[in-house]
């Protein structure tokens, strides 16, 4: 199976766990693409959803489903959204598509996480895939330099500006055997808007696309 095909396993599993006539959050990347598109033909009626990026936004208006902003809930009963890496405890890093500020916003609203991946996704150490730390561009090379300190090979994503006007360094090399930690760490350096680590908003529930169907994870 293509991880294409792995995705939409995974995005029709995943619609068994959105409630009806609620709100909803949904996240950014081609495997929710899969879940709107699903959503979409599923007939499930859901009050409104928050989106997290542009595109997102323009395939819910494309699929006649409705957006709401976060500013006019209180609460979502889900949130979806896929994942560059997910770890055994459901602890991710996110923001391949640039859109990890927005996810961890909308993803905290909610009163469950429901991540769908292919398999490829489901790693025991988190750390493979560059970790995106979004920067307020002023303070940049300080942000780099103290990465670098924090045992980091910060990289910036060339000619990319966030959905929120800042810039993104992907950050090779760092240990996250201690996820918590370092989500805090990174998030304490002066000019860091965000990082792509989900590790205190780790996801409920794994939707996983596999070979052999759709694997439920829960940790
Ligand atoms: O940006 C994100 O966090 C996305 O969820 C993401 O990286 C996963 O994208 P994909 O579903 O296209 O692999």
């Amino acid at each position: 199976a293509t991880p294409e095909e792995l995705k939409r396993i995974a995005a029709e599993k995943a619609l068994a766990f959105v409630p009806e006539n609620e709100y909803i959050g949904i996240g950014t990347g081609s495997t929710v693409n899969e879940f709107i598109k699903v959503l979409a033909v599923s007939g499930k009626q859901i009050k409104g959803a928050v989106s997290t990026s542009k595109g997102t936004s323009e395939l819910l208006a494309q699929l006649d489903i409705p957006e709401v902003q976060l500013n006019e809930v209180s609460r979502l009963a889900v949130y979806v959204d896929g994942a560059d890496e997910i770890n055994h405890s459901l602890q991710m890093i996110k923001g391949g598509g640039g859109a990890h500020l927005n996810e961890k916003i909308v993803a905290s609203m909610a009163d469950k996480f429901i991540c769908i991946a292919d398999e490829r996704k489901y790693v025991s150490r988190l750390g493979k895939f560059p970790l995106p730390v979004e920067v307020i561009p002023m303070a940049r090379s300080m942000v780099s330099r103290k990465l670098v300190a924090l045992g980091g090979e910060p990289e910036l994503r060339i000619g990319f500006t966030t959905f929120n006007g800042h810039q993104i360094v992907d950050v090779k090399g760092l240990d996250l055997s201690q996820p918590v930690t370092m989500e805090d760490k990174i998030n304490q350096i002066p000019g860091v808007v965000e990082n792509g680590l989900f590790a205190h908003n780790a996801a409920d529930v794994l939707v996983l696309g596999t070979a052999e169907g759709a694997k439920v994870i829960e940790p």
